[in-house]
């Protein structure tokens, strides 16, 4: 990965978690879909693609992301985010159909949580009532740190007890008892788990209230612990979310230390973590950046908006410069065009900045990349 660049704090992120879900699904027939995509490289090294790996986002070589036409196991290509609910509730529902019994799982980060199409996915799947366990990978960050209130929901159910913390203090306690041991301690971790879940259940969490069984959280690091509970989970019917909080970067010290620039990193030098500076002077996204600056501090009416792209749309300097007048929706760009539009019918001037460029009916539009555009209109 440092020869080829890519998504690497995303991947470290969810290696131990990969491993332990395809340690108990049968990926010969249980699907496994991942958000984005962005995080398949370890799926990608488990099932099959280990020897071409090297090849990695090269030309003729394997993707970064999931591709249909790549691998048996890539179920469902992606690349934008919040998707993965979705289609994973069409692969159970066209098993319930068959009537066939393949368990079906989505892993979505907190980041792409936010977006409506995971919101809505979660609303139809908890009506559905089909089995579906969906995985909630959050590592309090999207690209940079995670916005909103589902964010601060979250942050609210991280505060709850660790799930093996409670366990083992309870097995410890019963084993020690005259008659404990063996028998007692399956007990024990029927007992607390059923505390976990009333203590979920008074937190008032939101997955339960939308018809979701909920576990959580607990360290997504912790392999062994990941492989006790997905065993469990395969057998619960009905839609399941499974909280894990991991940490991106996760045993790469730089990467777990700025998470943001390893996001998505050109080639870099292991030892160091520098990428090598490339001489083919400005980018488009630094021409973005400074003329957006330069017409901020000549209108002070000029706004940016992003879908949770500050870094990648070159907003960050734009964002300190003038903090009162830029707006990270999360990853939520459909929310961001009827707000966008309402600022346009107040005669405000604004600025907007997204994966795909929005085409302008009135007013000037500056048209940068493929991945900024900014408009004003008077
Ligand atoms: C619809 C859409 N908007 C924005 C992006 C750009 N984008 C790619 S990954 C990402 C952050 C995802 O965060 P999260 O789901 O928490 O995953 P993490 O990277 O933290 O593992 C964003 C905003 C996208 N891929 N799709």
């Amino acid at each position: 990965m440092a020869k080829t660049g890519g998504h690497l704090a995303s991947n470290l992120g969810v290696v131990e978690l990969t491993t332990a879900l395809y340690t108990i699904y049968d990926l010969a027939k249980d699907i496994v879909i991942w958000d984005v995509g962005h995080q398949c490289y370890a799926h990608k090294l488990l099932t099959g693609r280990h020897e071409r790996f090297g090849t990695l986002r090269q030309f003729e070589g394997i993707s970064g992301f999931p591709r249909r036409d790549e691998s048996p196991y890539d179920h469902f290509g992606t690349g934008h985010a919040s998707t993965a609910i979705s289609a994973a509730l069409g692969f159970a529902k066209a098993r319930d159909l068959r009537s066939s019994t393949e368990r079906v799982v989505a892993v979505i980060g907190d980041g792409s949580l936010s977006g409506g199409m995971a919101l809505e996915a979660l609303n139809n799947a908890g009506q559905l009532k089909t089995d579906l366990t969906v995985i909630l990978n959050d590592n309090e960050m999207s690209i940079s740190r995670n916005v909103g209130a589902m964010a601060t929901h979250l942050s609210k159910l991280r505060m709850l007890p660790l799930y093996r913390r409670v366990e083992n203090k309870a097995k410890t306690v019963i084993e020690n008892l005259p008659m404990g041991g063996k028998t007692l301690s399956r007990t024990a971790e029927g007992i607390l788990h059923g505390v976990t879940h009333l203590m979920a259940a008074q937190t008032g969490i939101i997955f339960e209230e939308m018809g979701f069984t909920y576990l959580g959280p607990m360290d997504g690091h912790d392999i062994d612990l990941l492989i006790e509970v997905l065993s469990n989970v395969r057998s619960i019917e009905g839609p399941v979310l499974l909280h894990v909080l991991t940490t991106k970067g996760k045993g790469y010290e730089h990467a777990e230390n700025n998470a943001r620039f390893f996001h998505g990193v050109a080639p870099f030098q292991v030892k160091n973590g520098q990428v090598e500076k490339s001489d083919g002077g400005i980018t488009f996204t630094e021409a973005f950046a400074d003329a957006l600056i330069e017409l901020g501090e000549q209108d002070d009416r000029l706004v940016a908006i992003t879908a949770a792209m500050r870094d990648g749309t070159g907003l960050q300097e734009f964002a300190e410069r003038f903090p009162g007048r830029f707006y990270d929706v999360g990853i939520a760009e459909q929310n961001s065009m009827p707000s966008h539009s309402q600022r346009a019918l107040q005669r405000r001037a604004r600025g907007r900045s997204s994966p795909s460029t929005p085409r302008s009916s009135s007013g000037r539009t500056i048209r940068l990349s493929t991945t900024c555009a900014f408009r004003t209109c008077r």
